[in-house]
């Protein structure tokens, strides 16, 4: 071993030598000069791209994405050597071509939509015409025309080359040599830029939605590379096992009807009613009717509970595509889909909506949310989900002390919503509108712009001499869970103010409002523990040997992620606490019977028809029943009531849960709700009888 090593060592002081005695680096440099221009000019431009578009301090210094940069660049690059003469120039100015077109195309959309430009929007044709439209109103704009400059220079720089006769023609043995250094090379550098990668960047960059992110980390040209890949993949996909998944949709919907064929006593209730959602960012169930010192976190969201329908016992069934995946499961009644996110991989097929259906009924839909039109995919999603209108961030001001967290604070965006929704109301008879917030979103660091609100214990403690003592102890302060209360009270307060400013501006008379949690908030499990068993004496959790020590598990964890979901009508129509087990797709039928329309294809029940039946499907396969939660990947479970539960109780539930996964993927994997994709099956089968 020690041998191997000092000869290592020798043969790498004897290569030093050899770079210095026979100048190799200054030789590289020298003999491959269009090469490193050609790197030069693209990485450069990729950098100008990011510069001009992202323009922070953070960004100037960024070293990882210029890594990333010089890695695809050099790899492309690399298979000009194995090219003879000029061709090897016009290999490497088609590359060169290619990125600057990718840096322009991305400057302009960048203008006009504050994100980055995806392939998988070409295949909606009615954007094309958008995107055309921002290309060439945005075509003029001098920063967009700036990449242009470094290609003209390579251009210009190989032409000098070869009138000073520098353009070196190398032979065969000698390309393939270069050729492979320098594949190599890029891949070394490839592999260090991975190396370097934290968990969360890896993450974003798989599901690939946060564009402005991975363009920060990963540079354009990974950016675009993965795009490619993300939006071709599902219709690569898509294009095998048509036939049995058709076959398997409709045997799974063969014996249910085209119209609804039971009343009970919610169904029409709130007819001809205007309709607003609350999609609440992160509002967690445990959040509500908690109190700190007496002070309750939701003092709005108490009150709307009594006066309305509360949903005690609700979760929200989101994948990897979180806000997302609950406005599709919330719209269509549908699950997530199994690989990527149904918002940016399958936002071009066709879905059959909630917003669609109260079209047909006169509607007027629209939906709100204060952050960029693209996050989520949310400006395409939006459309095919069947809104008439998105409303997103360019249609809001956005005043720098009116930012909080992730972007405009929740009680300017409900203000400025407010006139939104009375000018809609004087040129609409009736409307829907999905309305998202955003304050309350995780890491809920901004604690100084969420007001007042002390998370501590205050309490009278006995001192080991007998006597007492009145103290508050910190208890949440200063943990994540504090901070999260800290901020829900704030997102309260805002509703507050919503349902205020609605009221005074006549809008709340005949609407129904329907609000939920969008998901739970990704706490940390260890400070749950905190919150149910702390000790104000010792500022600590309690001793699992104190009789009033909770044990608080992993199953106790997965009940607490339920998310609240409340009906409001100023009228009081619609009333009572309903404790059911209940999924983010049972709001649809649920909601359907009210408002009288009616989803076939509705993967959730009517709660008031499946009532204590019902059974919550999660994204990983797990469920939980008003009986018992059930993780699918441990093969544990929870009992939720004292009954005891035999094996076929969960086989008949796996069973379920796996069917009802797997023929929502399909539905949207292979756009089985396309009505052309069903007449192009039918033709089939009239030719086969
Ligand atoms: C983004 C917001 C948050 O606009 O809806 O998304 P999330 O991180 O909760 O999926
Ligand atoms: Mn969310």
């Amino acid at each position: 071993m020690k041998k191997k090593i000092i000869k290592l060592k020798d043969k790498f002081i004897r290569y030093i030598k050899r770079i210095k005695e026979e100048k190799l680096i200054s030789s590289y440099f020298k003999n491959n000069r269009l090469f490193l221009v050609y790197v030069f000019v693209c990485v450069l431009n990729s950098t100008l791209l990011r510069i001009f578009t992202m323009p922070t301090m953070e960004n100037y210094l960024s070293f990882k994405p210029i890594v990333a940069d010089i890695a695809v660049v050099t790899i492309i690059g690399s298979f000009s050597y194995l090219f003879k003469g000029k061709k090897r120039y016009t290999y490497l100015l088609i590359w060169a071509i290619i990125f600057t077109t990718i840096c322009t195309i991305n400057s302009a959309y960048y203008t006009f939509y504050t994100s980055f430009a995806s392939v998988s929007m070409l295949s909606l044709t009615q954007y094309i015409g958008q995107v055309g439209d921002a290309v060439v109103e945005n075509v003029l704009q001098i920063k967009d025309l700036v990449y242009i400059f470094p290609l003209g220079f390579f251009i210009y720089y190989y032409h000098r080359l070869v009138k000073k006769d520098k353009y070196k023609i190398y032979g065969k043995e000698t390309r393939i040599k270069k050729f492979k250094n320098t594949l190599i090379t890029g891949a070394i550098i490839l592999l260090l830029f991975v190396v370097s990668l934290s968990s969360l960047e890896i993450s974003r960059f798989v599901k690939q939605w946060n564009r402005e992110y991975i363009v920060m980390r990963f540079g354009i040209y990974m950016y675009q590379g993965n795009d490619i890949v993300t939006s071709i993949g599902p219709q690569i996909s898509a294009m095998f096992g048509y036939d049995d998944a058709k076959k398997e949709f409709n045997e799974y919907y063969q014996d249910r009807n085209d119209e609804q064929d039971y009343t009970n006593e919610y169904t029409d209730i709130l007819e001809g009613k205007n309709v607003i959602v609350i999609h609440a960012e992160s509002l967690q169930g445990i959040a509500i009717n908690r109190t700190f010192n007496g002070e309750e976190v939701t003092p709005n969201l108490n009150r709307l509970i009594k006066e309305g329908m509360y949903f005690n016992n609700f979760y929200s069934q989101v994948s990897v595509g979180t806000s997302s995946d609950t406005e599709l499961t919330y719209n269509t009644s549908l699950m997530p889909t199994q690989n990527g996110t149904a918002f940016v991989s399958y936002f071009d097929r066709t879905y059959i909506s909630t917003p669609s259906l109260l079209k047909e009924k006169g509607y007027y839909t629209f939906s709100m949310h204060a952050n960029n039109a693209d996050f989520w995919n949310r400006r395409a999603m939006h459309e095919s989900l069947g809104y008439d209108k998105f409303y997103s961030k360019e249609t809001y001001k956005v005043n720098d002390e009116d930012i909080i967290g992730l972007g405009l604070s929740d009680k300017s965006f409900f203000a400025q919503s407010v006139e939104k929704i009375k000018k809609i109301s004087e040129e609409h008879d009736k409307y829907y509108g999905y309305v998202i917030t955003l304050t309350n979103h995780t890491p809920f660091s901004d604690i100084d712009k969420y007001g007042d609100f002390p998370v501590t214990m205050k309490t009278t403690i006995t001192n080991e001499d007998g006597t007492t003592e009145e103290i508050e102890a910190p208890y949440l302060e200063g943990t994540k869970l504090g901070n999260y209360f800290k901020s829900v009270h704030y997102a309260d307060e805002a509703l507050g103010e919503f349902f205020n400013e609605m009221d005074e501006a006549g809008l709340l008379d005949n609407t129904a409002i329907i609000i939920f949690g969008d998901h739970d908030a990704r706490l940390p499990r260890s400070e749950f523990n905190l919150m149910y068993n702390y000790d104000p004496a010792t500022d600590d959790i309690k001793d699992e040997e104190d009789p009033t020590y909770i044990d608080y598990d992993s199953f106790d964890y997965e009940l607490d992620r339920k998310v609240p979901l409340i009906i409001w009508t100023k009228d009081g129509s619609v009333q009572g606490e309903i404790n059911y087990t209940m999924g983010m797709y049972d709001v649809m039928p649920t909601l359907g019977n009210m408002l009288g329309f009616y989803n076939k294809y509705a993967l959730g029940h009517d709660i008031f028809e499946i009532k204590d039946n019902n059974i919550v499907v999660f994204p990983n396969g797990n469920w939980v029943t008003d009986k018992m939660y059930y993780n699918s990947q441990k093969g544990e479970y929870k009992l939720l009531k004292d009954e005891i539960i035999d094996e076929n109780y969960i086989n008949e539930n796996n069973e379920y849960a796996e069917k009802l996964l797997d023929i929502s993927n399909k539905a949207i994997v292979f756009d089985l709700f396309n009505p052309n994709s069903e007449e192009e099956v039918n033709e089939a089968v009239s030719k086969e009888n």
